[in-house]
């Protein structure tokens, strides 16, 4: 068994929750703020038998779009580091992580 960890940008959140869940995948939210741009993001869990995982990926892909933000000089990076000029950034698609899970019970 695997477990699924996606960042997902919180835009396309809905569209892939639902398009997993359609599909009768068990799906657990968290809300998640990236490091880089201090921005609400959405990651999901989704436990699945091994041969599902490219399936469950491929949904993720088709509902995620990578865009382009913006990021402004009055934007703290952190350690109270701001940006001299604007600086652009891709964010996503999603950010997928495939663990090995040892055991899985429901109790
Ligand atoms: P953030 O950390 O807010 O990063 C947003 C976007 O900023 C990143 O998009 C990337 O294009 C850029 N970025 C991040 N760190 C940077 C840095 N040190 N220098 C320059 N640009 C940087 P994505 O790579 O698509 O990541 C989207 C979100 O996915 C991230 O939000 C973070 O929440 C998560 N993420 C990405 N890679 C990760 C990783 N290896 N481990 C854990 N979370 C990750």
């Amino acid at each position: 068994m695997k477990m699924i960890l996606a960042i997902i940008n919180q835009d396309d959140a809905n569209l892939v929750t639902n398009g997993l869940m359609h599909e009768g995948y068990s799906v657990t939210k968290l809300s998640t703020t990236g490091g880089f741009l201090r921005a609400g993001n959405m990651t999901i869990l989704v436990g699945v038998e091994d041969d599902k995982v490219t399936a469950v990926i491929d949904i993720i892909r088709k509902h995620s779009h990578s865009r382009r933000q913006v990021i402004p000089t009055t934007s703290e990076l952190g350690m109270g580091f701001y940006p001299s000029m604007p600086v652009e950034v891709t964010v996503g698609g999603a950010t997928v992580f495939v663990l090995d899970v040892d055991h899985f019970e429901r109790v």
